[in-house]
This record gives structure tokens, C-alpha cells and sequence, in this order.
């Protein structure tokens, strides 16, 4: 069986939709999307803990971190679950991306359905930054748009 979910991001300029599919129920999730209206380069990209946008997304809270790890990138054994590391923004703004996850789930009680997926105005040093805060957000600056993730059937 497959599980798919979406979330559509919305900030005041950026915006972007993000695709979820895992097949079968303890596997790698696929990710794929694009955002726009990005300034050129890195952005930080993120699951945080809470599918709440009351007051925009800085409600959404801190990154999904259901095992109490530290920061790093989506590579690393020491790293949260909502760690995803960066996406790449073209000349045009423009970031187009498709990867799998080993770690983000969308079923079983570390589920991500109902979090939100979050984009950064800034690169996600992915916790090499040497400072405090590189070890719990990876410096990666403001929140540009985010998107609650929902289970849907395309
Ligand atoms: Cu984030
Ligand atoms: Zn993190």
C-alpha cells in the first residue's frame, strides 16, 4: 500500500507545494516539489513539530524532533526528523526538488501528517555552524512560507 500526503506553502510572497509518498508501512518517504519566489540559493527546509499556523509559522514551533536529538543534516545519524536540510533556489527563484527521506514517516506514531513543512530565508548550516543555535535550528534565519502537511490520494 502507498500513503500519500500534500502540504502547499504560503508565505507573503514565497509559495510552493510539497508532495509525500511512502510505499508500504516502514519506508523511506519520497518528497517532491518545487517553491517560488525564493531570493537565488540555499534555503533551509524543515518539518517542525506543530500542524498550527494561528499566528503564521512561527507557530508551527521548533523542528520535529520526537527522539531528542540535536540538529544536523538530513544525511547524519545525529540530526532531527524534520531536518531536511536545504533546497536550492535558481535564478529565477525558482527550487525544484525530489529526494527520499530515511526518517520522516507518514504513518505509526512519528507520523509527520498534521506537522508543517516550513522554508528558511536563509542557507540550514546543518548544525556545523559552531554556535548554539546551529544545534537547534542550524541558523537558518526566518520562516518564508510554511504548509501544513494533509493526506490526500494523488
Ligand atoms: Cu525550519
Ligand atoms: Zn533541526
Amino acid at each position: 500500500m502507498s500513503i500519500k500526503a500534500v502540504a502547499v506553502l504560503i508565505g507573503e510572497t514565497v509559495k510552493g507545494v510539497v508532495h509525500f509518498e511512502q510505499e508500504g508501512l516502514d519506508s523511506a518517504v519520497h518528497m517532491y516539489g518545487e517553491v517560488s519566489n525564493l531570493s537565488p540559493g540555499q534555503h533551509g527546509f524543515h518539518i517542525h513539530q506543530f500542524g498550527d499556523t494561528t499566528n503564521g509559522c512561527i507557530s508551527a514551533g521548533p523542528h520535529f524532533n520526537p527522539f531528542q536529538k540535536t540538529h544536523g543534516g538530513p544525511q547524519d545519524e545525529e540530526r532531527h526528523v524534520g531536518d531536511l536540510g536545504n533546497i536550492t533556489a535558481d535564478e529565477n527563484g525558482i527550487a525544484k526538488f525530489d529526494f527520499n527521506d530515511l526518517l520522516v514517516r507518514l504513518n505509526g506514531p512519528y507520523s509527520v501528517i498534521g506537522r508543517t513543512i516550513i522554508v528558511h530565508s536563509d542557507p540550514d548550516d546543518l548544525g556545523q555552524g559552531g554556535t548554539e543555535l546551529s544545534k537547534t535550528t542550524g541558523n537558518a534565519g526566518g520562516r518564508l512560507a510554511c504548509g501544513v502537511i494533509g493526506i490526500t490520494n494523488i
